[in-house]
């Protein structure tokens, strides 16, 4: 891959309403959008890291200096042919998935329009879940609600996205407020799917709260407890009928492994940046598909750039339940690619047919959001 520049531009985006969850209230997104250069040709990818360490323990600062000192260098270091050989060269560092997963995005976008291909076509050439699989038009997605001020006001926001067509709700809980909320949902739309996210709010104390979740018939229940746990999810697996997917415990393919076979989980939430990049979210998606297990595409909230990248992802064939993968307007009233994304009356996404990513970044609303940059040139470092 002959890339001959990178650079890191720090993004902020105001999100059109607060997004509560059981670790805090984000206002405005900050990401680190990556840009590769070379050939004539430019890739893009977005860091999915966030002002504070809440979600995981990764940030922007931190995503900023390990991909300055260590990922860029070890990247004009190493020759690479492809972006899934990225990986064998960002392991030196540890962890750090986010930051390793921002610079292997762009790289994967860089190599798909340099090969004429689109995202989503690349990627079903490298999974081995079904092969030949073919790449759909569409795909059904979900929208992920924050806490509200009161169950009322939940169950109106819901209303509002059930109308805007889609078919697939998730929403938040945290203690004190989790059997009221899907309660109150019930009553009012008892055949919706339906899904909640604790993101790691619980302990084993609180089966009893999870265990009444079993009579709502939920699609499942999202990390539960604590964030970076296996054995305790085990325990509370067994104990209840609903499904239990984990998203914060799995850093990789083998925790995916670890976890499946245990009995931590039945299905599994795959994000790009929280397992090292889309070659590993792959090997995930595979690994699962053995194990008859449903995968689907969180989402960080991305701007157009890493939700064109998830939207290829979430194509895959095991990607069998719908994703956090909501329209542009969900989240930015303004975005910096074009087209937007939509959600149709039947709750379904297009996916990208383009080159690459499959939207156009536009320079100038990318300059609007942007905090700060920095360049980086083959020999320099
Ligand atoms: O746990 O899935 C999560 C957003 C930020 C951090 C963690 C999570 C989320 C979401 C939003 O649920 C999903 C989306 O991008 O629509
Ligand atoms: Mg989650």
């Amino acid at each position: 891959m002959n890339i001959e520049r990178i650079e890191l531009r720090m993004i902020a985006m105001p999100l059109v309403a607060p997004f509560e969850t059981s670790f805090g209230i984000e206002r405005v997104e900050e990401h680190i959008i990556v840009r590769v250069d070379g050939d004539g040709v430019t890739g893009w990818g977005e860091c999915v890291a966030s002002e504070g360490p809440w979600y995981s323990y990764e940030t922007n600062q931190t995503a900023w200096h390990v991909l300055r000192e260590f990922l860029i260098p070890l990247f004009w270091q190493k020759e690479i042919a492809a972006p899934q050989d990225f990986p064998r060269v960002a392991a030196r560092v540890r962890g750090h998935n986010m930051a390793k997963a921002g610079l292997e995005a762009a790289l994967w976008d860089w190599f798909a329009k340099a090969n004429g291909k689109s995202l989503a076509q690349l990627f079903h050439r490298t999974q081995t879940a079904v092969s030949p699989s073919t790449v759909p038009e569409k795909i059904t997605v979900g929208v992920s609600v924050g806490l509200q001020a009161t169950p009322q006001a939940l169950v109106e926001q819901v209303r509002n996205y059930l109308a805007e067509g889609y078919t697939r709700i998730k929403i938040k809980i945290k203690p004190q407020h989790d059997l009221e909320l899907v309660r109150a949902l019930r009553a009012e739309f008892p055949k919706i799917r339906l899904q909640v996210d604790a993101n790691s709010a619980y302990t084993l104390h609180d089966a009893d709260i999870f265990r009444a979740m079993d009579e709502f018939d939920l699609l499942l229940i999202e990390q539960p407890l604590s964030n970076d746990d296996i054995f305790q999810h085990i325990k509370l697996q067994r104990e209840l009928k609903t499904a239990i997917c984990l998203d914060e415990s799995i850093h990789s393919v083998d925790d995916a492994d670890a976890a499946l076979e245990l009995g931590a989980c039945r299905i599994i939430n795959i994000k790009q940046g929280r397992v090292s990049g889309f070659t590993e979210a792959i090997k995930i998606h595979d690994l699962a598909a053995k194990y008859n297990a449903p995968v689907w595409c969180g989402g960080m909230l991305e701007s157009g750039i890493g939700r064109a990248a998830n939207v290829a992802l979430a194509s895959l064939p095991n990607f069998k339940l719908p994703g956090d993968l909501s329209a542009s307007r969900r989240y930015y009233h303004t975005d910096i690619v074009e087209p937007e994304f939509i959600v149709d009356a039947e709750g379904k996404m297009r996916v990208p047919t383009g080159p690459g990513i499959g939207v156009q970044v536009m320079p100038r609303n990318l300059d609007n959001v942007t905090l700060s940059s920095q360049v980086f040139r083959k020999g320099e470092a």
